[in-house]
């Protein structure tokens, strides 16, 4: 058999990475999309993941689009780029407009355009904060591929963009085009920005004498969190799938950051936090999404996906990668 060809937008993200060590291992070749002049994370994908074959290109741009899908050819698109941070999506709401929602667009027609309509399987990332959390939307055993919508941020409106118009080029053009909605997955590649990446990197270093507090905004919000490395591998099984479709990936399960940071910090044999966290309303947003829990029952029966990291499991191989890379510092 011919080897598979990937493109994936978002290399430089969390799943970016753990996607093409999946696809690599998978035998495919892959490339991926990298933006912007001078990138400052070229060099980190280069090193980490050397069988990456890295274009230039910016999902606002559709040129730059056609040329990437022209150059990588691509048997399966994953489209995992976005403007992710909820937060920063509240303040810089246009681009991320431009970015997580129009983005979309620009790739699907990319493909189309280019006469990959009929070749090329497409994958994009939608997400749980479509769903928005709220009293009257939210099923007792978690959201699913039926539940209503009613995102909370510009980021979960821009998401729903990309959903619809990728189901809409499913139906219209009869492209295979996959939507995976996952909950928050998280892991030792996690940017310092979301919040369990900056709860165990600072766990780290509180324990090691290089910080002496944390700022976090609330603490009661909770999130199904699991592990990255598992949903890649959801990712890739939604795409192999006979058939385009919708599916959810989560846990089952919901945990309040409070959890998260009680069991960070007994990690490091730390029983009480308080004394070291601080609360900050720079990190509270005008909206917040107060609980997520979703139902995977459809990709365990359909895809036989299940995540294989528990929430303990999770928190504890997070704190341990990071007291060894912050222990390189003493
Ligand atoms: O916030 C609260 C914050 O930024 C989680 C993205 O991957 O998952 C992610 O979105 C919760 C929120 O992730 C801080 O208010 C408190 O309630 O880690 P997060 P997120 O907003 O859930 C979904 C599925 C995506 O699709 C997104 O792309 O934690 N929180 N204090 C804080 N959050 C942050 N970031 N920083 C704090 O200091």
């Amino acid at each position: 058999m011919a080897q598979r060809t990937a493109l994936i937008t978002g290399i430089t993200g969390q799943d970016g990475g753990h996607l093409s060590e999946l696809l690599h291992a998978e035998g495919y070749r892959v490339f991926g999309l990298i933006r912007g002049q001078n990138n400052p994370r070229q060099m980190a994908v280069e090193a980490e993941l050397p069988y990456v074959s890295l274009i230039e290109g910016d999902l606002t741009d559709m040129t730059s689009l056609v040329r990437a899908v022209d150059t990588a050819d691509p048997d399966e698109v994953y489209n995992l780029a976005a403007i992710s941070h909820v937060g920063y999506s509240f303040k810089n709401p246009t681009l991320t407009a431009d970015v997580t929602g129009k983005g979309v667009l620009n790739v699907l027609e990319a493909v189309r355009v280019t006469g990959r309509a009929e070749a090329t399987r497409v994958y994009q990332a939608s997400t749980s904060e479509m769903f928005g959390g709220l009293d009257y939307n939210r099923p007792g055993n978690g959201y699913n591929e039926e539940s209503l919508f009613h995102p909370r941020s510009p980021y979960g409106v821009a998401k729903l963009y990309g959903h619809w118009i990728a189901k809409n080029y499913r139906e219209s053009y009869g492209m295979f085009v996959t939507c995976g909605i996952l909950f928050n997955h998280e892991g030792e590649r996690r940017g310092l920005e979301f919040v369990t990446r900056k709860i165990t990197n600072a766990v780290a270093r509180i324990k090691l004498g290089l910080q002496s507090t944390l700022e976090l905004g609330d603490l009661w919000p909770k999130r199904d969190w699991g592990y990255a490395g598992d949903y890649v591998r959801g990712m890739w099984l939604m795409t192999q799938h006979h058939k385009a479709d919708d599916f959810v990936l989560a846990t089952g399960e919901t945990h309040s950051i409070e959890e998260f940071l009680t069991l960070a910090f007994a990690e490091v044999g730390i029983d009480d936090w308080r004394p070291y966290v601080k609360h900050s309303a720079a990190f509270m947003r005008p909206a917040e999404v107060d609980i997520l829990l979703g139902d995977p029952s459809k990709a365990e029966d359909i895809l036989g996906w299940k995540r294989e990291v528990d929430f303990p499991g999770l928190v504890r191989r997070m704190v341990a990668h990071d007291l060894a890379v912050q222990s390189r510092h003493i």
